[in-house]
């Protein structure tokens, strides 16, 4: 006696488990009759996508700014490295809270000879922190971080906080970026 299953996947979710369903069958295969029984069994399937609770995004300038940038230019970073659960818009910068909690965020800009830029972050109209980065004689970059509750639907992101002298840079050496991630 021989048995055949037949498994169909049924459902697909989001979590890690779900339910695939082995479907009884019997046929007729070159004169012998298989009988084959009833049965489910549960396996695990990897997930189609990820949970929406997870959020980490980290996205940077592919290359420079132009040259002094004015105060409230919102800075955006065109490449991006990571972006579970989908919240950083590279199209305008913005990071739109995908879901409510305590975040990380932090963001890097640096700057060539002569160049001057201060950037804040902002949370929907509240400014939260700022860095800055000034050399006249060599490149620079300053670094903020900040940590926060924001609720879903909160737009967070990275202006001039005045404006700026020279280019804001961002290439091989040294990158402008803004990255952040969901504590709890
Ligand atoms: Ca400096």
């Amino acid at each position: 006696m021989a048995e055949i299953f037949l498994i169909r996947p049924k459902t697909l979710s989001n979590q890690s488990i779900s339910m695939t369903e082995t479907k009884a069958l019997s046929t007729n295969v070159a004169g012998y009759t298989f009988n084959l029984t009833d049965t489910k069994k549960n396996v695990s399937v990897p997930p189609t996508s990820e949970p929406r609770d997870q959020v980490a995004f980290y996205a940077y300038m592919s290359t420079n700014e132009p040259a002094n940038l004015p105060r409230h230019h919102t800075l955006i970073f065109d490449t991006v490295k990571t972006n579970m659960g989908l919240g950083y818009h590279k199209g305008d910068g913005i990071f739109i809270v995908p879901t409510a909690g305590l975040y990380v965020f932090s963001w890097t800009v640096t700057v060539e000879i002569n160049g001057w830029a201060s950037v804040e972050i902002v949370v929907n109209a509240e400014v939260q922190g700022a860095a800055f980065a000034e050399d006249f004689n060599n490149w620079d970059s300053g670094t903020g971080m900040i940590v926060v509750n924001v609720d879903a639907g909160d737009h967070v992101f990275l202006r001039m906080q005045e404006n700026g002298r020279a280019v804001i840079h961002s290439n091989v050496r040294g990158r402008t970026s803004f990255s952040g991630w969901k504590l709890q």
